[in-house]
């Protein structure tokens, strides 16, 4: 089979991560399109959005993710944006829906409840039904965010009955969540094997565990997220200076293992977008 390029995706916010932990983190309009600006100079094909008030607290507001995207859209020609509507834990079903209505071409639908650190995660199959019919009326792809084996066999089965959108599909295995699946190979391995053949998959492993992550799953032909919603640091007690620091790392392990890094336009085809 042939092996794709590698599509990097920056996940350059988050909901969670704040200044006092790495001041880079971007709050503002201004901050934000640097961060995404960053990332795509870098080699981002992909920037997966959350969005902040100016004092850090997380939103789910429509208009801020329609101006922050519209932004990061003119500073990034051709990026491709996947808005978040997992949100920030305990928002409610309708708030998290809200980027949908601005139709992206992608979004994030998180696939089952799972512990969150000390928090609780909802994601019932009520929610999963709700943001898979958002999802299918509004001709969205969603990014398939599994943290646990068991997401994956329950979006599959909603995807059987037609409740969510099915084929291709893609998936970003979210590994190392305390509370959740371990980062490991093994594991990324065992959740690949669980996919649809003609599936696409990311692999995103959170705090030190996102290089050990990246190197087997550029090995095994998906694709890597990256980025301070996940990751503040660029190696043991170095904090990254932006998110660009953190997708130029990815990269050059790709380099290194031989696998060149897709374009926006080239993601979009891998992925089976529609424009
Ligand atoms: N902030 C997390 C609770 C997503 O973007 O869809 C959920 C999250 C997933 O970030
Ligand atoms: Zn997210």
């Amino acid at each position: 089979m042939k092996t794709e390029k590698l599509i990097i995706t920056a996940a350059i916010c988050g909901a969670e991560v704040t200044k006092e932990q790495n001041p880079a983190v971007p709050y503002t309009l201004e901050e934000m399109v640097r961060e995404a600006k960053s990332a795509y100079d870098a080699g981002a094909a992909v920037i997966h959005v959350h969005v902040r008030w100016d004092d850090g607290t997380p939103t789910q507001d429509r208009e801020r993710f329609r101006v922050v995207m519209d932004a990061i859209q003119a500073a990034c020609p051709g990026v491709i944006l996947i808005p978040s509507t997992g949100g920030a834990v305990g928002m409610t079903a309708e708030e998290r829906l809200q980027p949908t209505e601005l139709m992206p071409e992608m979004a994030t639908l998180d696939c089952g409840t799972c512990n969150f650190g000390d928090d609780v995660f909802v994601n019932d199959l009520p929610i999963l039904r709700a943001f898979g019919k958002r999802m299918l009326e509004n001709q969205i792809k969603p990014e398939y965010e599994c943290f646990e084996m068991g997401h994956v066999d329950t979006i599959l089965k909603l995807a059987n009955k037609g409740l969510v959108p099915g084929a291709p599909m893609q998936f970003n295995f979210v590994l190392g969540v305390a509370g959740c699946t371990p980062a490991t190979a093994g594991n990324l391995d065992w959740l690949v094997r669980s996919i649809p053949a003609g599936s696409t998959w990311t692999a995103t492993g959170i705090g030190r565990a996102a290089f050990e992550l990246a190197a087997p799953a550029i090995a095994m032909g998906g694709n890597v997220r990256v980025g301070f919603e996940d990751n503040l640091y660029l190696s043991k007690g170095v904090l990254a200076k932006s998110n660009g620091e953190l997708v130029k790392k990815v990269a050059d392990l790709a380099a290194l293992l031989g696998r060149p890094v897709a374009t926006p336009a080239e993601a979009r085809g891998i992925l089976g977008l529609r424009k």
